[in-house]
Formats: structure tokens, C-alpha cells, sequence
């Protein structure tokens, strides 16, 4: 079942307001995929942020959704609103769970947060705290999977939801980051089996790999050298 069959009418014409490393708008991007619903992106410079923009996005982030004139914020309002107007449904139908799925999708926000502060992290003693603080959040993870009554190898078991469209973009980082000079002496994925089962069947996922273009790892790479952090001398001085 496609959107047109949900009450409250079709979303017709989507447009995704994107940056290109956005995981916030790739979680939007899955989403839709999974969904089935056809949509164009329209790419922005976060750094140079176009006058239409800043009058569609009020706290001037994206993503935004274009849908039938209006302009939606926010990644996970964005995915709540889809998944009430498409199939399938990527939530739970029991509203305890649908509660727990969120709750975990939150989770992913403050794993994003741990990253951007891992990547900006300004000296190597912060980087190895910073590294710390990730490797917790990722033992808690693996925690959280352990408890599940399923096998996986999805958050919820064999099927994709919510949570999955949250964190395939936050282990999309690391595809290009754990290549990084001294990262496996972070041991962030050590001995957390369930963790890189999910890790490897998010990325196996075809909505997971169309959320971003052919152009991502290299992109993502040139973004972390110009940091100014920790981890941009360390690709630096691997370059010089
Ligand atoms: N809570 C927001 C976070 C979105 C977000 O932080 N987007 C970043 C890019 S990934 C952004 O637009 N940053 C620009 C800025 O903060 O000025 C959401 O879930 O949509």
C-alpha cells in the first residue's frame, strides 16, 4: 500500500531538503524508501544557507520535507508523519513498544551527538574520552540487543523499523572512520557480536545505501580533515 491509501491523503509531491552528509536526512531518505514513495532531494550548503531556506526551516537545519506547500522539520516528526500516511508501518502497533522504539531513536540522536563530539574532539586526550563516551553508548547497545526475544538481525528481529532507519546513517560513519590513523585502538566494536550483525545488515539494506550519493565516504573524509580536531591532524599528518 502506497501513501494514497492512507487517511489523510497522498503526500504527492515530496521533496527532501538534503545536505549531503546529513544523517538526519538520511533517516528521512530510508524512510521513504522503505516506504515506496518516490521523492526529489534538493541539496543545500549548510554553510551558505539560501534566503528560501532559512523561510522553510525555522531553526535552519535540515532536513525539511516538502509536502502539498507545507514544509515539515525535525527528521523524527518528518518519519512519525510517514509512517501515519504510508505503509508499511515502521513502528510497532503495541503503543508500549511504539514508546520503547522511540525512546531508542533518541538514543541514536545522542549516539550522533557522541560522534560529532568525537570528530571535533580539539586535543588527543579529549579524542580518547570522546572515543570513550562512543564505545559506552555501543556496550549499551549491544545490551539492548541481547535483550531482544529475536535472533535479529534488525533492532526489532527480522523486520526493518524506525530504529533501523535511525541508526543505519549513524554506522555509516564509521565505514569511512574506523579507516582512520589509530582508530582500532579505540576498540569501539570489540567483542559486541549483536552490534556488528546490525551493523552489517543495516548496510546491507537497499534503502540504507540510496540515502546517500556515490560521492559520501569521499566527502565525509574532506569534512573531518577540515575540522581543525584532533582526528583531522591525524589524517593529516597520515596525507603529508
Ligand atoms: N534535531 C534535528 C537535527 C538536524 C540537524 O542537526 N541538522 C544539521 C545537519 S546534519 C544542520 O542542519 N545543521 C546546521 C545548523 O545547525 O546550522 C533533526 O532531527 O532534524
Amino acid at each position: 500500500m502506497k501513501a494514497a491509501d492512507a487517511e489523510g491523503g497522498a503526500p504527492a509531491a515530496l521533496t527532501l531538503v538534503s545536505h549531503a552528509l546529513c544523517p538526519y536526512v538520511q533517516r528521512v531518505a530510508i524512510v521513504l524508501h522503505e516506504k515506496g514513495l518516490p521523492f526529489e532531494r534538493r541539496t543545500i550548503d549548510l554553510a551558505r544557507k539560501p534566503g528560501w531556506f532559512l523561510a522553510i526551516s525555522p531553526l535552519g537545519k535540515t532536513p525539511v520535507l516538502q509536502v502539498r506547500g507545507e514544509s515539515l522539520f525535525e527528521s523524527a516528526v518528518i518519519c512519525e508523519y510517514l509512517d501515519e500516511v504510508a505503509m508499511p508501518a515502521l513502528h510497532p502497533q503495541d503503543p508500549l513498544e511504539r514508546a520503547r522504539h522511540r525512546a531508542w531513536m533518541e538514543f541514536g540522536s545522542a549516539v550522533l551527538n557522541g560522534i560529532g563530539a568525537f570528530y571535533a574532539a580539539p586535543s588527543e586526550a579529549a579524542l580518547q574520552e570522546r572515543a570513550q563516551d562512543l564505545r559506552a553508548r555501543f556496550v549499551q547497545l549491544e545490551e539492548a540487543l541481547e535483550k531482544r526475544e529475536s535472533a535479529g538481525p534488525y533492532f526489532a528481529g527480522a523486520g526493518f523499523s524506525m530504529v533501523d532507519a535511525v541508526f543505519g546513517p549513524v554506522f555509516r560513519y564509521f565505514d569511512v572512520m574506523d579507516a582512520l590513523p589509530g582508530m582500532a585502538d579505540f576498540a569501539l566494536w570489540q567483542g559486541l557480536p549483536r552490534l556488528a550483525r546490525w551493523r552489517a545488515a543495516l548496510a546491507a539494506r537497499a534503502s540504507v545505501q540510496q540515502a546517500v550519493g556515490a560521492d559520501y565516504a569521499e566527502g565525509l573524509r574532506a569534512f573531518l580533515l577540515a575540522r581543525g580536531s584532533a582526528l583531522s591532524r591525524r589524517m593529516g599528518a597520515l596525507s603529508a
